[in-house]
């Protein structure tokens, strides 16, 4: 028995030396250099923020606050989904969210560079700024997603506040709910607002995030698109980005994220891509009664966005160079895709 405990451990050294796993588990992670990863020739003080819905102006302003900090696109990113993960008034990110159907609140979050590290956190309750903690996954674990108990665990390692989320307000709809439990996993204009951000500093560098409390009502344990790379979101430093918003099974399905970009990467715009990508949900599954939208921004500064139905925007805010205004604009992406 003891011996082959001792071969497991040894062999499971050898495995985690061959991974670049050390011993020491808190220990800062050094991720691997990166090829291929060419950030953007910019104008000085040049930038770009997106984000979706209404909610996505104050997000942007945040971002754009981080920036003149001396932020990055992934500060701009964090900044942005931690204010709306603080207001309590939201009832789809972060602190104020709906619960799922037995009333606990649990958050899905993910984020990613211009370099293609991503971090992610999914299932997990209790943590008000999700988005922090998927950080904290792609730059000091060896992991990209950690989930429910796990990713709590992290929160309490790193010092993260962990507290109840359920406002009244909240907790007040879901009782309403519970009258008849009606559940259907409709995502229109009534019942959204995950927030997806992609941003490009003043150094060309790419980056976004996405962070909800998901469907209300949903399953205990259901995760959404949101925390999954290339589903609710997908960077690529040398193409663009895209992050989607509504009905997660439908996104994760069709691999959402990842086929706007891959798309850009084939030459379509990020208008046509996003465009694209709504109509291969609509061909492969009945889309009356659900919607989802696509937000992208290409690596040329060229934001789209596209919904299978009418209802959705997004807030974009650039500037051109040093000393330029920052611009904001909420666009209306509600023409809808057929
Ligand atoms: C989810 N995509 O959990 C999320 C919900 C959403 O706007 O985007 N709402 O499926």
């Amino acid at each position: 028995m003891a011996s082959t405990r001792r071969t497991f451990l040894t062999q499971a050294a050898a495995i985690a030396g061959t991974l670049g796993i050390g011993a020491r588990w808190n220990q800062a992670w050094t991720h691997p250099p990166r090829v291929g990863i060419n950030p953007v020739v910019v104008e000085e003080g040049q930038a770009v923020m997106t984000s979706t819905w209404n909610h996505g102006m104050l997000a942007n302003d945040a971002g754009f606050q981080a920036l003149d900090a001396g932020g990055s696109a992934l500060d701009m990113i964090e900044a942005g989904a931690r204010l709306v993960e603080s207001d309590a008034e939201g009832l789809s990110v972060g602190i104020g969210g709906l619960p799922d159907r037995d009333g606990n609140v649990t958050l899905d979050a993910c984020i990613m560079d211009h370099r293609g590290d991503a971090g992610s956190v999914c299932f997990v309750q209790d943590v008000a700024h999700p988005i922090s903690l998927a950080r904290n996954v792609m730059e000091n674990t060896p992991h990209v997603m950690l989930a429910g108990a796990g990713a709590e665990q992290y929160a309490r390692e790193l010092g993260m506040p962990v507290t109840p989320l359920l406002t009244e307000q909240a907790q007040l709809a879901w009782e309403r709910w519970k009258e008849t439990s009606n559940y259907q996993p409709i995502i229109n204009i009534e019942n959204h607002d995950t927030i997806g951000l992609l941003a490009m500093d003043d150094q060309g560098r790419l980056a976004g995030g996405c962070t909800t409390s998901g469907v209300a009502y949903k399953m205990h344990g259901r995760v959404g698109d949101s925390p999954i790379i290339g589903a609710g979101l997908y960077v690529d430093g040398d193409i663009g980005g895209a992050t989607a918003t509504g009905l997660g099974e439908a996104v994760m399905r069709t691999v959402g994220s990842f086929l706007v970009v891959e798309l850009m990467r084939q030459g379509a715009s990020a208008q046509e891509a996003c465009f694209e990508a709504v109509q291969r949900i609509i061909r492969s599954m009945p889309t009356e009664d659900l919607q989802v939208g696509y937000l992208a921004l290409g690596k040329d500064g060229q934001i789209g966005g596209h919904a299978i139905h009418s209802g959705f925007n997004y807030a974009q805010h650039q500037r051109s160079g040093t000393g330029a205004p920052i611009e904001s604009v909420l666009i209306d992406a509600s023409y809808g895709g057929r």
